[in-house]
């Protein structure tokens, strides 16, 4: 019997906004720790999730998605994010929508690197019921880059995932693991109770969504078995409240019945949650405003 080497890696998971990028990681991981929703852009930070094995660990990075519609600073920092997670990790994951290829997931392959493995994720295969017209669309965007190899797959019904690692697996390089093993992201519960509370105002608010909106943790208290955790969403105007909030509060009460159950899901124990909402004003608060979107 040969010892089989212990493996430990990063996989960059990266491709246009909506193919699908938070749902694989999170069916990867088997842990919802990376918001998704039908809206682009709902992933504003890198999120690493861990998945491991008896002799192997995989460090996936969910990168935001990119936009190449408003060229705004927050846009030029996520499409920064993108490049400079492409930077230094083993393998990458690059994730078309199956049957699509369009000039957005076009910008994301001129950004491909060249000297690191590059494995083509056709996701959403459900969705491509033509096995003909499958392989066909595999040849065409086999032609837009020299992938590494390919795998089809659905991240949200969990198909072919196995499949998948088999790929990437060789290309991690022997190490030993990086993270405990039954650790399966590095964000803190901050991070993630305030990223659930986003992902439940993405799904409510719709195209109603204010622009200019940020979730902040305000406290987070272990109480017992309990967590207490309190949050805010700061909206730019006074008249904005009232789009969160919903008629007699029923939208926030809404929102914040889904996210306590999904925190107690992750968390796994009891959670009091508490969410309002808040005008942000001044000075004081613009600045911890960029500070929570990592930009300064
Ligand atoms: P991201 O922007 O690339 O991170 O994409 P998300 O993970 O947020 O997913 C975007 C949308 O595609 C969501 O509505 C997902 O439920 C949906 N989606 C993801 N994977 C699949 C899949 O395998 N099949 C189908 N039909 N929908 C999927
Ligand atoms: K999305
Ligand atoms: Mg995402």
């Amino acid at each position: 019997m040969t010892d089989t080497p212990y493996r430990c890696g990063f996989v960059a998971i990266v491709g246009r906004p909506n193919v699908g990028k938070s749902t694989l990681m999170n069916h990867l991981i088997g842990q919802k720790i990376s918001i998704t929703s039908k809206k682009a852009q709902t992933t504003r930070h890198r999120v690493n999730g861990i998945y491991t094995e008896p002799n192997a660990q995989f460090v996936f990075v969910d990168t935001p998605g990119f936009q190449t519609y408003h060229k705004g600073a927050l846009n030029e920092a996520l499409n920064n994010s993108v490049k400079d997670s492409l930077a230094n990790v083993d393998c990458v994951l690059f994730v078309l929508e199956a049957m699509r290829l369009s000039a957005a997931d076009r910008e994301v392959i001129a950004l491909l690197p060249k000297k690191t493995p590059v494995i083509l994720v056709l996701n959403k295969l459900d969705k491509a019921k033509d096995r003909l017209l499958l392989s066909a669309f595999i040849e065409e965007a086999r032609a837009e880059f020299p992938f590494t190899d390919v795998e089809v797959v659905s991240a949200k019904h969990g198909q072919r995932l196995g499949e998948l690692l088999d790929k990437v697996r060789p290309h991690l390089p022997e190490s030993v693991p990086l993270y405990p093993e039954d650790m399966v992201t590095d964000k803190t519960q901050r991070f993630l109770a305030a990223e659930i509370v986003r992902e439940k105002l993405f799904r409510y608010l719709g195209e109603e969504l204010p622009y200019e909106m940020n979730v902040e943790v305000e406290s987070f208290e272990v109480d017992g078995s309990m967590f207490r955790i309190y949050v805010a969403v700061l909206v730019d105007k006074e008249g904005q409240k009232p789009i969160v909030i919903g008629r007699g509060g029923e939208k926030l009460k809404k929102i914040s019945t889904e996210a306590r159950l999904d925190m107690e899901q992750l968390f796994d124990c009891k959670v009091f949650l508490e969410v309002w909402v808040k005008v942000k004003s001044g000075w004081a608060d613009d600045v911890r405003f960029l500070r929570d979107f990592g930009i300064n």
